[in-house]
């Protein structure tokens, strides 16, 4: 596996990156699908899903080969969370709601060998089982990429002092979690959270770090205005938002169809089937 991660290098570049999630579960055909599609990053959720590091692992095997870097989301900030999926073969870690420079700090610390950092060394998947020990603990830590989720109006606050943390190659704003914080629950166009998104990225510019907002359900005017707003690390959508989406239209194009054939009479889908 190799070592090299070109995704924290756009990070730290500030260049436009596209990404997804996968969040349905543990299923390597998901991470195939994705990577084949031609994602960047993809994000494996384990926060919000029952992915473990075993299933973070499967996936990350779907991805082997197909161009897509694995990052995952960690269940919380928590040093040995991070310290497993690392030794599975992440290559970006996203710590969901940090909240203070402490936070970001013990983050940080987790996913770097020491000096820098308080991750312990093994053999495990992401050394090739050891085969490759040397070089790994030579360059994982100019290539894990470690982005912080700023998803609360207490981070949105201490934004500049996040930023300031050495480590922190991005941020990630989570626009559910930011609008429940502003009581603003599931209201992620709210001019409220809008403004609360512009503070976060107007601190990235003065601080030179990556900006990214995942896009839940994107569009095409949403993703230009994201761009437009200044993200540059963007994930698109979520298997379950694309399997909702994809498999409602596709309904809905089959009963628009067989609305048209029935009004036609003898072309019904139903007759044809049987032959009649
Ligand atoms: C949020 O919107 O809170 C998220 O974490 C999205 O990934
Ligand atoms: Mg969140």
């Amino acid at each position: 596996m190799s070592i090299t991660n070109k995704i924290r290098k756009s990070l730290l570049r500030r260049e436009v990156i596209f990404g997804s999630w996968i969040q349905i579960g543990p299923y390597p055909a998901l991470a195939e699908i994705l990577a084949n599609a031609g994602y960047d990053w993809i994000g494996i959720d384990c926060e919000h899903s029952d992915i473990d590091v075993e299933g973070f692992t499967s996936l990350a095997r779907g991805m082997y080969g197909r161009g897509a870097i694995p990052f995952a989301r960690v269940r919380e900030n928590d040093t040995l969370a991070i310290r497993q999926i690392l030794d599975a073969g992440a290559q970006g870690v996203i710590i969901p709601l940090v909240n203070t420079a402490a936070e970001a700090r013990k983050a940080v610390a987790a996913a770097k060998y020491p000096p820098q950092g308080v991750r312990g060394f093994c053999f495990s998947r992401m050394n090739n089982y050891g085969l490759n020990f040397d070089e790994y603990a030579q360059n994982a830590n100019d290539n894990i990429a470690v982005v912080i989720m700023i998803e609360s109006k207490e981070a949105v606050s201490n934004i500049d002092e996040i930023l300031e943390v050495d480590g922190v190659d991005g941020v990630f704003i989570g626009p559910y979690d930011m609008s429940g914080s502003y009581g603003l629950v599931g209201q992620i166009d709210h001019e409220v959270i809008r403004d609360a998104c512009r503070v976060v990225v107007d601190a990235c510019d003065r601080h030179h770090k990556s900006v990214g907002l995942h896009l839940v359900h994107p569009t095409p005017e949403s993703i230009a205005q994201t761009l437009a707003d200044g993200f540059t690390f963007i994930a698109i959508g979520v298997d379950m938002v694309f399997l909702n989406q994809a498999s409602s239209l596709a309904l809905a194009d089959a009963k628009a169809a067989a609305s048209r054939s029935v009004s036609h009479g003898s072309n019904s889908p139903l007759k044809t089937l049987q032959g009649v």
